[in-house]
């Protein structure tokens, strides 16, 4: 779809490209400018959105007793000219959020650059949203558009869950490698006080976390190298607020990645291969495609991941904000999953019902805890062993164990993919400062925030600084499902695997 607008004295030819994204259910689309200024030089991106299974809840009284709401991330590429996609950046106010909806500014980096916007309810619900003519406010002044460029607009959307401020406990009492008080294999509470935490048996820790331990105030960051002073008072310890991805990254969000970045960039990050249900991917720069939108990603590793969240303003997540976005503010369960419970689904083949659209399900008893693990073949559907659509096992008015979802909804956190994110096993995953992505790669296509874990090696494709949890559908021991097992939370990979994905997040 396309517009020509003729706005004021000037001529500006807007060429508007409508792009709906398909990431279960979400729906961007009529995306339009309006309503531009050319003294402050600020346009509007208007835009319709939808999505189903949104929720807000009011706190219980507890700890938690913040809301907790699923949220998009709605961000903006521009291009002038059929030149390179670059990052919109917004304004801080001038918004315009439709009836039930609010519209917030998150955070800002050390730029103070405003990459995105999230877009929630704003009361007490659930189901479906629909909001048309949601305006977010461009400041293309600020990216030096001329008021007569002939500008290309796509807008992105990335279904997120909010995870409230509050105390959390680390480390379950049992799995291999977990995170433990001193003294014993009890769970640690974060909180707004100091405390140390150490880990139990594990290969891929430094001896400082296995040994001393690492000291973590929850508000105030921790001491990257001991148990008494604080040296990185901006590490994510998962005590603060944050947005965490619903999902795994699908097919889906990759292919409109991949499209939207430069040929030498998408030639680094594009990846072809069939094994394990990978191979539904196709096209060509910067036309690729995917027959299967929903699925989970795989393939990814940490460098993948990273130039996502930096091209799209997130970051990396911490193992503490992993196991913090699992747990809540429960109390820990020995060898627990990410639902809360110690009962997971039987390995046995589980039946795909319907073509693999988007709308397909699962059928398979998964009320003792949902989650793709066990190395089986699918009947049905496209069959083979593999990632399913991101949110299958999702399912309304039920409890976590049969959608597998975490305290705050977020789904596929046990099993699935294994999920790369910092590790607190040593120096370089420490340094982590969680400074939020740009919207700028390098040219190579690589996140370049030089906090970030792996960073410093990127270019070697190295990994130090990362490390998995949670889990993939591989496994046949589900062990590896559980949210406080760290054998691999400190084993950076920089190699793609077929079972590696990946999921962002960003400070509130
Ligand atoms: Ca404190
Ligand atoms: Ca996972
Ligand atoms: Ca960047």
């Amino acid at each position: 779809m396309k517009y020509i607008y003729q706005l004021g004295i000037v001529l500006i030819y807007l060429l508007i490209l409508s792009l709906p994204l398909s990431a279960n259910n979400l729906v961007l689309d009529n995306t339009a400018l309006s309503d531009i200024d050319y003294s402050t030089h600020m346009v509007n991106i208007k835009y319709d959105i939808s999505w189903e299974n949104s929720w807000r809840n009011n706190g219980d009284g507890t700890e938690f007793s913040a809301d907790n709401w699923d949220a998009v991330w709605v961000f903006a590429k521009y291009r002038v000219s059929g030149g390179d996609w670059l990052h919109c950046t917004l304004a801080t106010d001038g918004h315009t959020a439709p009836a039930g909806s609010v519209i917030e500014n998150p955070s800002t980096g050390s730029d103070n650059r405003q990459t995105g916007v999230f877009v929630y309810r704003n009361a007490t619900g659930f189901g479906s949203n629909n909001w048309d003519n949601c305006k977010i406010r461009w400041n293309y002044g600020t990216d030096n558009v001329a008021d007569d460029a002939d500008v290309e607009i796509r807008v992105f959307g990335i279904e997120m869950c909010f995870v409230p401020e509050g105390d959390f406990y680390l480390g379950d009492g049992i799995s291999s490698g977990t995170f433990r008080q001193t003294g014993s294999n009890v769970p640690v509470l974060i909180s707004d006080a100091p405390v140390v935490v150490k880990c139990s048996n594990t290969v891929n820790d430094d001896s400082q976390l296995e040994g001393d331990g690492i000291l973590v105030d929850g508000d105030d960051g921790i001491d990257e190298d001991g148990t008494t002073t604080i040296s990185n008072p901006d590490y994510p310890t998962g005590y603060k607020a944050f947005y965490c991805m619903k999902y795994e990254i699908t097919q889906g969000q990759w292919v409109d990645f991949c499209n939207t970045i430069t040929s030498s960039q998408a030639s680094k990050l594009w990846y072809l291969n069939d094994t394990d249900r990978h191979g539904t991917l196709g096209g060509s720069y910067p036309y690729y495609t995917t027959t299967r939108q929903d699925r989970n990603k795989s393939f990814l590793g940490i460098v993948n991941g990273m130039a996502y969240s930096d091209w799209a303003g997130l970051r990396p997540m911490t193992e503490l904000e992993f196991e913090k976005a699992c747990r809540g503010s429960q109390s820990a369960v020995a060898r627990e999953y990410a639902w809360g419970t110690n009962t997971v689904c039987p390995s046995v083949p589980m039946t795909i019902v319907g073509t693999e659209n988007g709308t397909e399900t699962i059928s398979t008893d998964v009320s003792n805890g949902a989650c793709l693990y066990g190395n089986n073949s699918f009947i049905g559907g496209d069959g083979g062993i593999g990632p399913l659509r991101a949110g299958i096992f999702a399912r309304s008015a039920t409890d976590r164990k049969s959608s597998g979802a975490t305290y705050f909804g977020i789904m596929e956190m046990s099993g699935s993919l294994w999920e790369s994110m910092g590790t607190l096993g040593n120096a370089t995953g420490r340094g982590f400062a969680g400074s939020h992505g740009d919207g700028i790669m390098s040219a190579d296509g690589y996140a370049n925030i030089s906090d970030w874990p792996g960073y410093i090696s990127n270019k070697n494709s190295g990994a130090t600084g990362s490390g998995f949890r949670g889990g993939a559908y591989y496994f046949q021991d589900a062990n590896y499902e559980c949210i406080s097992h760290r054998v691999h939370a400190a084993y950076g990979e920089p190699v793609p695997y077929y079972d590696g994905g990946f999921r962002a997040c960003r400070s509130k």
